[in-house]
């Protein structure tokens, strides 16, 4: 059995990780380590809180995280702040957390030589133009971060690389696109969308609309940290993650409509997003040729299906947040 530290692991996708992992890596021994705040939800993790140790602490505290390195074999690094809209709101939070945070883990790594995988974002690239269908980020586009969000995890990349460069850490690094799927908080565009019509409220969208993202399932973004958990190079190494799923917000939005047995133009326009980026695009072919890793959930409209249907069996999970993030939307006329 090996240990493995899990930070962020009651966030979205953190928890779809413990989730992956318990049913598909049964040679891993599970800590979870994450502060729960806002974004992070103790009931994504209820039903495996007796297989795995849970936890609650600020991946900025020196002397836990160094205590819980220390017993560790292998760190992989969820925990970030990963709002878009809330760094344009506060800035602070998304430095304290992705970049202190980041450093303060790389800094236990370093002392006790353990193996850190670090989870990144394709927006660390800034953006492309949306009608230049042959151009894709790679892993060796320039870093061009256009929000705090995206700058602040860009700089948390560039920390892994300077610590695994000066101080010879053992690291990977991997940069997937925008994921969906179940325990995605209701902030985001498409649980957002989602729970505006089970709640009878019209749906948003941002500017025009045109604006492209590379959808990728969650467990397929799991499953390419695992492959390269398990074959990647740990001199530093980074693998873009992505699934060739580039769709408009426009095309996302009008289809969850109509899935959920709408009028495809039953949403409305709102106030666009500062700073906006307009296209996101992965290419993967480092992780599918090096490591072999390909994705398994392709299709988007059934993976809309399935989202829609867990935030229709889990109302309970979401509904006593809605109001308040609707209210926080509503005070920025989005
Ligand atoms: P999330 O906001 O749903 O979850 C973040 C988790 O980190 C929460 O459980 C939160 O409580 C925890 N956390 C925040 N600050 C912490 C701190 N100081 N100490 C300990 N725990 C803390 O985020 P997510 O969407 O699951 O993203 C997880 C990671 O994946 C992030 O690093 C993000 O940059 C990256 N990523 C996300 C996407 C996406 O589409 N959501 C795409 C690519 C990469
Ligand atoms: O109500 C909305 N209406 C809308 O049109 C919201 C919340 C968003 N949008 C647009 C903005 C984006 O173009 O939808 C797109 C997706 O928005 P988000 O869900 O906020 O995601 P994005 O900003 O693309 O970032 C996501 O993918 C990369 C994650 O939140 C990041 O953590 C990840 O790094």
């Amino acid at each position: 059995m090996k240990n493995i530290l899990i930070t962020g692991g009651a966030g979205f996708i953190g928890s779809n990780f413990v989730h992956y992992t318990l049913k598909n890596h049964s040679e891993y021994q599970i800590t979870v380590l994450d502060k729960l705040t806002y974004a992070g939800n103790i009931h994504n993790l209820e039903t495996v809180l007796d297989k795995i140790e849970f936890i609650r602490g600020d991946i900025c505290d020196r002397d836990l995280v160094d205590e819980l390195v220390a017993k560790t074999d292998i760190i992989v690094h969820f925990a970030a702040e990963s709002h878009n809209d809330n760094s344009l709101k506060n800035p602070w939070p998304f430095i304290e957390t992705n970049l202190v945070g980041t450093a303060t883990i790389l800094e236990a790594v370093r002392k006790h030589d353990k193996r850190l995988h670090h989870i990144s974002t394709d927006e660390v690239y800034g953006d492309l133009p949306i009608n230049a269908p042959n151009q894709k980020f790679t892993e060796s586009s320039p870093y061009h971060g256009s929000s705090p969000y995206s700058s602040t995890k860009a700089g948390s990349d560039l920390l892994v690389q300077a610590w695994v460069r000066s101080f010879g850490i053992k690291a990977t690094l991997s940069n997937c696109s925008n994921n969906y799927g179940a325990y995605q908080h209701i902030e985001k565009f498409i649980p957002r969308q989602i729970t505006n019509i089970l709640s009878n409220l019209t749906p948003k969208l941002y500017g025009t609309g045109e604006q492209v993202r590379d959808w990728i399932n969650v467990d397929d973004h799991n499953s390419a940290v695992h492959t390269i958990l398990e074959k990647g190079d740990t001199n530093g190494q980074m693998y873009l993650i992505g699934a060739n799923g580039e769709q408009s917000n426009k095309f996302i939005l009008e289809t969850i409509l109509e899935l959920m047995g709408k009028d495809k133009n039953d949403y409305e326009h709102v106030k666009d997003r500062a700073g906006h980026d307009q296209r996101y695009a992965i290419d993967a072919d480092k992780l599918r040729a090096e490591l072999g890793w390909t994705p398994k959930y392709t299709n988007i409209r059934e993976g809309l299906k399935n989202t829609i249907k867990w935030y229709q069996d889990n109302d309970a999970w979401w509904r006593n947040q809605k109001a308040e993030v609707e209210q926080e939307y509503a005070r920025n006329n989005q």
